[in-house]
């Protein structure tokens, strides 16, 4: 007799038809997994696996990277460019010659009548390094607006500011092998579990090993708060009270490292004195957490022989973002807790390649960690580029947050949006509806022509998507990985290196300055730019990351590999070579919930969606788990306003209203709702987004609403059918 496997029917992979697996980087998130995808006789991508022996995943992809080859061939992807002199015609197909001639007279035009700053360019965390790098030198350096930002304001700003307030520079200092040298980690406002599967998987692995207390700061009972040995429920927008408490507890024991406070920062005095203020009681009555459970973290914390902090969203996206920044910076540096392998302040970025925006897109300054306001810097760039330096702004112009105001003032009358949907991401959505009306000029480059965005577009460029095209990503421990192209771009889809150089030819200046055709000769000029800095990519090539599955930056000329942590020496990028310690005051400017709008609304994500579901909104496999508008409610506060789980009901803030299906979990406090920003016509119809004064960040994640059960369910279905938009 048989017994067991023997007996059963063995498990059978559908055969595919794969012929060739071929290496790339996902292009959702920052994790950064290498991935290979299975090619068909016909070239066509069909299947997906992990990377065996890439560091970073280890063989592993989250369920958006297992289908994400079905994006190539998805619905709506656009094929072809498209283009309507007014908003209210149909668009038209056309070829590229005349889309590019026609946008780039248009931009020419409106520069000429109202100033180069009236053009506005909004881009993206999600194309790579060398589409980020040439657009930089076509907007700083040709057609010179000074209005030209990026996504990653509503994203990685207030993380950016924070580090360069703390240590005179950008650049997260730690690594994912962090987990396995650490000895306590604290999380806040990140749910590392369903937003980065995979580096949450890194640290499960980790914890097997060790076990190490894992403390999570989140409002709401995430997976990661689950799992967590402490959970502190804060109240929404309160992180540097209790960060300020942190301090105050680990000075007041004893327990700061006094030797490394000496040698490598500035302003312990005044930062001491601040926080004298912000003991565990007065500071418990703001932030919501008892006093004896701060004092217990601080210890636990200070007391580890290396600790670290990783944060995301729950932090940056506040009024006091930059801050709650600084302030996680100021927990690492009193408790010597910085460059040394388990103990860092390390920033979990979101998209793919926000961080290659940020070392080279010129969004908020110049290629390379490189700054508008320093004359050296401007020289530099000029030099390398062949223009007059005074062709620069001196100082940084609107950032993203801004330019939608400027737009409705009358300032700016042109945007070009390249990978961005800011008519779903943006705070209070009925206001920016009525901003992209005001434009005489919308061009949209983007993956898909469905995006929302075109509604309001005067020029559609149709873009390949990242398997399509090649060069890198730079995930959040700075490790620059490889983007192979995969296929061929779907239609006439182009690059946007393509698009860019194509549409500087059509400029005067231009034509004067080098546009290199191919990602590997762009690379080059990043490499020289950035030799002997420390964002120091020399020593890289696209084949060498490729042959080590990526690779850290800094990496100078001649170094076998990457540098896994950032300031060992405890040299920081201040001139001074020391890390500054600032005090924190509070100032509690949040929409709070009130009377007649009772509830905290909170945003965020899911696993298997990605932002705006342009791209998970059409596989399948992924956007089946949750295809409708939803909210979290707790049981209790729906049971006092009579709604059911599983019924629809309305939302109601100071700016307008939604429809969303009520999910009931005790994830979420009573006075609390949370809704997954990922639909259209949803939460961003209701949020506010009050802005950091620092990073220009909105406040996505605090604002006040009311509930009411939908009276008729079945218009109110329908209301939410048309949030899904496809
Ligand atoms: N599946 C998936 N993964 C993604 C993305 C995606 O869209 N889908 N997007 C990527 C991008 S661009 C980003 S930026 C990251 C975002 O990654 P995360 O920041 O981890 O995700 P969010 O769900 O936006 O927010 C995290 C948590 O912040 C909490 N929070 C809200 N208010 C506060 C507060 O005041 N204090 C604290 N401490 N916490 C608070 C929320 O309850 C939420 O659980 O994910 C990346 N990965
Ligand atoms: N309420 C609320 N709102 C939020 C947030 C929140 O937590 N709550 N989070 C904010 C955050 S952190 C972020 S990052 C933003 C994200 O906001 P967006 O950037 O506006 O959202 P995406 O859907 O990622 O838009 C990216 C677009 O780029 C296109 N695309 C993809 N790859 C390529 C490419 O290679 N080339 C070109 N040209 N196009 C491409 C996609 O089709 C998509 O339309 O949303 C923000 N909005
Ligand atoms: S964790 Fe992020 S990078 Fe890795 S497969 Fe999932 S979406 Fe892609
Ligand atoms: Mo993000």
């Amino acid at each position: 007799m048989l017994f067991g496997r023997e007996t059963k029917n063995p498990i059978k992979m559908a055969d595919k038809g794969v012929v060739e697996w071929k290496y790339t980087t996902c292009g959702y998130c920052s994790t950064g997994c290498s991935i290979e995808v299975g090619i068909n006789a016909e070239g066509k991508g069909v299947a997906a696996r992990g990377v065996g022996d890439a560091s970073v995943n280890q063989g592993k992809l989250c369920i958006k990277g297992i289908f994400e080859y079905e994006l190539f061939n998805s619905t709506n992807r656009g094929k072809t460019p498209l283009m309507r002199e007014r908003v209210i015609d149909p668009y038209r197909e056309t070829h590229w010659d005349e889309a590019l001639d026609y946008s780039a007279a248009q931009i020419k035009r409106i520069q000429e009548k109202y100033g180069r700053d009236s053009v506005a360019i909004v881009s993206t965390g999600q194309i790579l390094t060398e589409e980020f790098y040439t657009l930089g030198k076509l907007a700083r350096g040709v057609i010179g607006s000074n209005n030209y930002d990026g996504n990653t304001t509503l994203c990685m700003a207030s993380a950016v500011s924070g580090y360069k307030r703390s240590f005179g520079s950008d650049g997260p200092p730690g690594c994912y092998d962090d987990f396995s040298h650490t000895e306590c980690l604290m999380a806040f406002g990140s749910n590392l579990p369903e937003q980065h599967p995979i580096i949450f998987w890194r640290l499960r692995q980790a914890l097997e090993k060790r076990k190490f207390p894992i403390i999570v700061v989140d409002p709401r009972v995430t997976m990661f708060a689950q799992m967590a040995d402490i959970h502190l429920p804060i109240t929404p927008g309160t992180d540097v009270v209790l960060l300020n408490s942190l301090a105050h507890v680990i000075i007041k024991e004893g327990l700061h490292d006094a030797a490394y406070i000496e040698a490598h920062t500035t302003g312990f005095e005044a930062f001491a004195q601040l926080v004298e203020q912000y003991d565990p009681v007065s500071a418990s009555r703001v932030c919501g957490i008892d006093e004896d459970t701060i004092r217990n973290v601080a210890r636990i914390y200070a007391k580890a022989g290396a600790a670290m902090s990783i944060w995301t969203m729950g932090i940056n996206q506040s009024t006091h973002g930059s801050d709650g920044v600084v302030g996680i910076n100021s927990l690492n540096l009193i408790t010597g807790n910085i460059g040394k392998p388990g103990g860092t302040s390390l920033s979990i970025t979101g998209q793919c390649n926000a961080m290659g925006t940020r070392e080279w897109s010129s969004c908020s300054g110049l290629p390379g960690y490189r700054a508008l306001e320093k004359e050296k810097d401007r020289e530099d760039i000029a030099a390398y580029w062949g223009i007059d330096p005074e062709f620069f702004p001196k100082k940084r112009g609107l950032a993203q947050t801004d330019i939608f105001p400027a737009i409705e003032t009358g300032q700016i009358k042109g945007l070009w949006l390249v990978a961005t949907n800011p008519m779903t991401s943006m705070p209070n959505s009925p206001r920016i509806k009525k901003t992209l009306e005001k434009l005489e000029l919308l061009i949209v480059q983007d993956a898909y022509a469905d995006v929302e965005t075109t509604k309001y577009g005067h020029v559609y460029l149709p873009a390949a998507l990242w398997g399509e095209k090649e060069g890198v990503f730079t995930n959040t421990e700075r490790r620059v990985n490889l983007v192979r192209k995969v296929v061929t771009p779907h239609g006439n889809s182009k690059a946007d290196l393509w698009i860019f150089n194509e549409m500087a030819k059509r400029f005067e200046q231009g034509r004067k300055i080098r546009f290199p055709e191919t990602p590997a000769e762009v690379f080059d000029e990043m490499r020289e730019l950035s030799k002997g800095r420390m964002l120091d990519y020399s020593g890289l090539s696209h084949d060498k990351i490729e042959s080590q599955r990526g690779i850290q930056w800094p990496c100078r000329d001649g170094d076998e590999t990457g540098a896994p942590r950032l300031y060992t020496d405890g040299v920081f990028q201040y001139p001074d070579g020391k890390a500054k310690l600032i005090p924190l005051p509070f100032i509690d400017n949040n929409e709070r919930p009130d009377e007649d709008y009772p509830f905290w609304l909170n945003s965020g994500r899911v696993v298997e969606h990605f932002h705006t579901r342009t791209r998970t909104g059409k596989i399948g496999n992924v956007n089946k788990f949750s295809p409708t508008p939803y909210m979290e409610m707790n049981p209790d506060a729906a049971k006092r306003l009579g709604i059911e789980h599983m019924t629809y009901a309305r939302l109601v803030s100071r700016r307008g209203d939604a429809i969303v299906l009520v999910q009931l979990t005790q994830r979420v406090p009573p006075n609390m709702v949370f809704i997954p920003f990922h639909f259209h016509e949803c939460v961003n119809r209701l949020s506010l987004g009050l802005l950091d004064p620092y990073s220009r960040q909105p406040a996505f994640k605090q604002c006040a609403v009311r509930i009411e059960a939908a009276a008729d369910q079945h218009a109110a279905a329908a209301a939410n059918v048309a949030a899904r938009t496809f």
